[in-house]
């Protein structure tokens, strides 16, 4: 529960896109944060992302006035929609997809209280698998953001964990995920079931599942994770 000043004018703004506000926190003294919007240490930071597929029907309407062809289409609706917001609110966007890569998921972690899952996707007590951040706000000064409330991590109670069982080639062990093994196989004709309905670990978790991404939006994140 986030209550920062501004901050239910940016989830109403955010709504209208399908994305929500994922909390977020005040930077430790004297821990390295990112540069806020003069360039000063930013001292807050608030996420945004998107529970289930909500954002997607917005992302293609924008899709059908661009150029065909564009690259990295989604992060680049993701940088539009969250940069005007930033304009707007005095914060600084940034991406998911910035280099050098910014700690996404330990922010989340603090943010949100959340765990890993085995397959490194953070498992969340309401979206399960079906969740993901397209940015964040930067702010110079530090907001009243209320602490995390500490969700039950479901896979520490999931003995079977399905998740680690229905991949072809194994590419996620306790080792961490094998992404050459998972695209060499999404790449070769057997591949078909994670090319058009996504991830089949990802897929077998049996929580969040009214979250799911519908088949058309798993494949594009597939052909994109895999250089279709
Ligand atoms: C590089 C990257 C990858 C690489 C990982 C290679 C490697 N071993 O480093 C590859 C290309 C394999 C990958 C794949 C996927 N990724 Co990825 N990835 C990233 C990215 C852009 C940077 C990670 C990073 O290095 N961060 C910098 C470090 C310092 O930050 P960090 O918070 O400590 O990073 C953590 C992650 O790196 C994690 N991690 C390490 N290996 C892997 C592998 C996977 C699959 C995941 C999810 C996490 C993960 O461990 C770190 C410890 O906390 C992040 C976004 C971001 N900026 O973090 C997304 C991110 C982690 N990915 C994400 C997702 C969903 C995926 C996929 C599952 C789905 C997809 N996008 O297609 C796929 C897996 C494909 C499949 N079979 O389904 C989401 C996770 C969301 C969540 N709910 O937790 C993120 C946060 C992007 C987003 N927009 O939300 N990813
Ligand atoms: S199947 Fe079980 S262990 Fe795997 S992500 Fe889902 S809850 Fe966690
Ligand atoms: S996408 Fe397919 S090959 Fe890759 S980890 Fe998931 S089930 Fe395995």
């Amino acid at each position: 529960m986030i209550l920062a000043r501004g901050s239910a004018e940016i989830a109403a703004a955010l709504a209208g896109d399908g994305l929500i506000l994922r909390g977020g926190f005040i930077f430790a003294e004297g821990e390295a944060a990112p540069a806020g919007i003069s360039g000063a240490q930013a001292r807050s930071v608030l996420l945004v992302g998107q529970a289930g597929a909500a954002p997607w029907p917005h992302f293609q309407r924008w899709l059908e006035r661009q150029a065909s062809g564009i690259a990295n289409p989604l992060d680049t609706w993701s940088r539009q929609v969250i940069g005007a917001l930033a304009d707007q609110f005095g914060a600084r966007a940034v991406s998911p997809s910035d280099r050098p890569y910014l700690p996404f998921q330990q922010w989340a972690m603090r943010a949100e209280g959340l765990k890993p899952s085995p397959l490194g996707i953070l498992m969340h007590p309401e979206y399960g698998l079906w969740h993901a951040y397209r940015g964040a706000l930067l702010f110079e000064d530090e907001l009243a953001i209320a602490d995390p409330y500490v969700a039950v991590h479901l896979c520490d109670t999931c003995i079977d964990k399905p998740c680690l069982k229905a991949c072809p080639v194994d590419a996620y062990s306790e080792q961490g995920f094998g992404h050459e093994a998972c695209r060499g196989h999404v790449r070769r004709p057997r591949g078909g079931p994670c090319r058009t309905g996504g991830c089949l670990d990802r897929n077998a978790c049996p929580y969040g599942t009214e979250y799911r991404y519908p088949p058309e939006v798993q494949a594009f994140h597939m052909a994109a994770f895999a250089r279709l």
